[in-house]
């Protein structure tokens, strides 16, 4: 069975970085990127590695970093029409893009600054010719479970890289770590690409599957990659929260901490299949059982562009929008980004989007959502429709509001290739009339978001406390778009409000408005979930199907995404949770490891 082998390349700072290209007078500077509303300097929403030293955070603002960090550069996001322009990013995470689909592998873009690579073949293929790795090849890896007691970081690094590679040897009989070994040098050159073309300079997790990639590309930032041998997953895992993981930040690993009792993922291998089947039906059970062993098959989906584009923006406080008039204007404004966005799109890809949604909230930690038949797609019939659908929901009463909306969102998916382009550009900029307009509804709104309880797991040390030191700092799926994100807390401000959805720093942020197109997120109507906006019509349309199979009296459909059948992982492949096993039969080691992520 062939051997899968996931990357996840990550850009850092990445905001930060793309400002510096612009003006390389702020390189080797402490930088942070501000959202344009100005109120206490500006919400920070990326800061790089020079002012993170210094202890500006992204929750700050940019009165605050100045406190922390004097000398640091501001930079504002630029603003048109009073709405953040996010293009110069969106251009830049292309250029990166273009970079990796040089080297023949399949690429899904995750978000605006990252993709998962399947390197599968592309490692089959250099083991059929150049077999030579050496730690010369590998300068800025690191390997879970390896670490040296030498002083020198560096050193250190180099060192236990050379141990990796020793026991990770091409003629051993199993040779998975040395396809690792293979794929890293891989993703070294890769990165270098990147770096030499764009001026970028990023990080990686490798390892075989997209779950476990996603959990060590974060470790070792900036400009560094993480391996994770498949023998050192119960390592990671005895100290790693279950919320961590991918696909488990949301309802469902709270239902599982409750449920089983437990908070770190090492817990979650002590229960059988049949157990967890039995308490989380067939399809999440499974999945549990498998990744509480580090196999995890959901497929890297070759896609390179985005799924859905849309913007939105918040109106927090004394902002929130309190009559028709001014919900017309935000919904005219966020459909010329759409439309703009669109037409750009139908040149680049010749598709047209189907569907329509709009979301807005009227209180911290609300959100509604209403999508809709797309049948035409200049921006006068964009906002027309979404105004259709909005008013359907909102209660308006002499043009006032009821409720002042503090959040708005248009995004358009569901795309489909038009074949011919002459008559699709005909056909779709064809200004409609109302009456031509299909509106579907199709999503109910209003429903309450559940409450989220989030008691923190007592602190350990180990690998994972790298994981909780960082829970507010950077999850390691950013995004992964579809991690499920728990909603949390509420920050609340005399002169501005704003929700706080998140599974980690990407959310406990500030203003929305000038994240990616495919980095905003807000809670599901239906779960209560963090989801992309973005995502947010596709993943309705998964509550409707679980509705569809509730009425059919059939399992409920589960969070998990599909699986295909083969396996990453050798079906020979035991795990242990014997300590000296796991971290490489060297009890002095993990000793080491966990001092080492004690002190980052
Ligand atoms: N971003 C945003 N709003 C957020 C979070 C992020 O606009 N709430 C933007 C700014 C970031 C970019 O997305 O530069 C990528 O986000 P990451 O979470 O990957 O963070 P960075 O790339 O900034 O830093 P790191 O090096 O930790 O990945």
């Amino acid at each position: 069975m062939r051997e899968r082998i996931v990357a996840l390349v990550d850009m850092d700072c990445f905001f930060c970085q793309v400002e510096q290209r612009i003006n390389p007078e702020l390189k080797g500077k402490p930088v942070a990127v501000v959202q344009y509303n100005k109120w206490r300097g500006g919400g920070i929403i990326a800061v790089n590695y020079e002012a993170r030293a210094c202890g500006v955070t992204r929750h700050m603002r940019g009165d605050e970093a100045k406190e922390k960090c004097p000398e640091i550069n501001l930079v504002h996001v630029p603003s048109i029409n009073d709405k953040a322009d996010t293009s110069r990013y969106r251009e830049a995470g292309k250029e990166v893009i273009n970079v990796i689909c040089q080297f023949n592998c399949a690429v899904q873009r995750a978000s605006v600054d990252e993709a998962f690579l399947d390197l599968t073949e592309a490692v089959d293929k250099r083991i059929g010719g150049e077999t030579q790795v050496s730690a010369d090849h590998l300068p800025s890896t690191h390997v879970v479970g390896f670490e040296s007691q030498l002083e020198n970081k560096e050193e250190g690094r180099s060192e236990a890289v050379q141990e990796w590679l020793r026991k990770s040897d091409a003629s051993s009989e199993d040779d998975h770590d040395y396809r690792l070994v293979v794929a890293a040098k891989m993703v070294e050159e890769m990165r270098k690409a990147i770096f030499t073309q764009t001026g970028f300079t990023c990080s990686a997790g490798i390892a075989h599957n997209k779950i476990l990639s996603k959990l060590v590309c974060g470790m070792h930032k900036p400009n560094q990659q993480t391996v994770l041998p498949i023998s050192k997953v119960p390592f990671l895992y005895e100290t790693l929260p279950v919320k961590k993981v991918r696909l488990l930040g949301g309802k469902l690993g709270d239902t599982l901490m409750e449920k089983l009792g437990i908070n770190y993922m090492s817990e979650l291998e002590k229960f059988s299949e049949a157990e967890l089947c039995q308490k989380f039906e067939q399809r999440n059970g499974q999945w549990l059982y498998n990744i509480a062993r580090g196999i995890d098959n959901e497929e890297v989906e070759a896609r390179l562009i985005p799924k859905s584009i849309g913007c939105c923006k918040r109106f927090p406080g004394k902002t929130a929008l309190k009559t028709k008039q001014e919900l017309e204007h935000w919904i005219q404004e966020l459909a010329v980004e759409v439309c703009a966005r669109l037409d750009k799109d139908y040149e680049e890809n010749c598709r047209r989007p189907r569907n329509l949604v709009v979301q807005w909230s009227v209180e911290v930690g609300s959100s509604n959502s209403k999508t809709g038949f797309l049948s035409h797609f200049d921006q006068p019939s964009l906002a027309r429709d979404a105004m259709i659908l909005l008013c359907k929901s909102i209660s308006i009463e002499n043009s006032k509001v009821k409720v002042p909306i503090q959040f708005l969102g248009l995004s358009v998916g569901k795309f489909t290739e038009e074949r011919n382009k002459a008559n699709s550009i005909a056909k779709f900029f064809k200004p409609s009339s109302a009456s031509e307009t299909k509106v579907n509804e199709t999503i109910v709104s209003d429903p309450p978001v559940p409450e989220v309880k989030q008691e923190a797991p007592p602190i350990k040390t180990g690998p994972m406390s790298f994981f909780l030191r960082n829970l507010k700092k950077k999850d390691p799926e950013k995004n992964d778009a579809r991690v499920a994100a728990p909603q949390t807390s509420v920050e609340s401000d005399e002169d501005e409000k704003e929700s706080v959805k998140s599974d980690s720093d990407k959310d406990v942020e500030t203003d929305k408005r000038c994240q990616g197109e495919e980095e905003a997120e807000a809670p599901c109507p239906q779960c209560g979930k963090s989801v992309k906006i973005l995502d947010m019509s596709e993943h309705l349309d998964h509550h409707v199907a679980q509705e569809l199979h509730k009425e059919l009296n059939q399992p409920v459909t589960p969070v998990i995404p599909p699986q295909p059948s083969t396996s990453a992982l050798p079906k020979k492949r035991k795990y242990t949770k014997s300590k000296t096993q796991s971290a490489g039969g060297d009890a002095k080691k993990i000793r080491s490891i966990q001092s080492f992520f004690n002190k980052k």
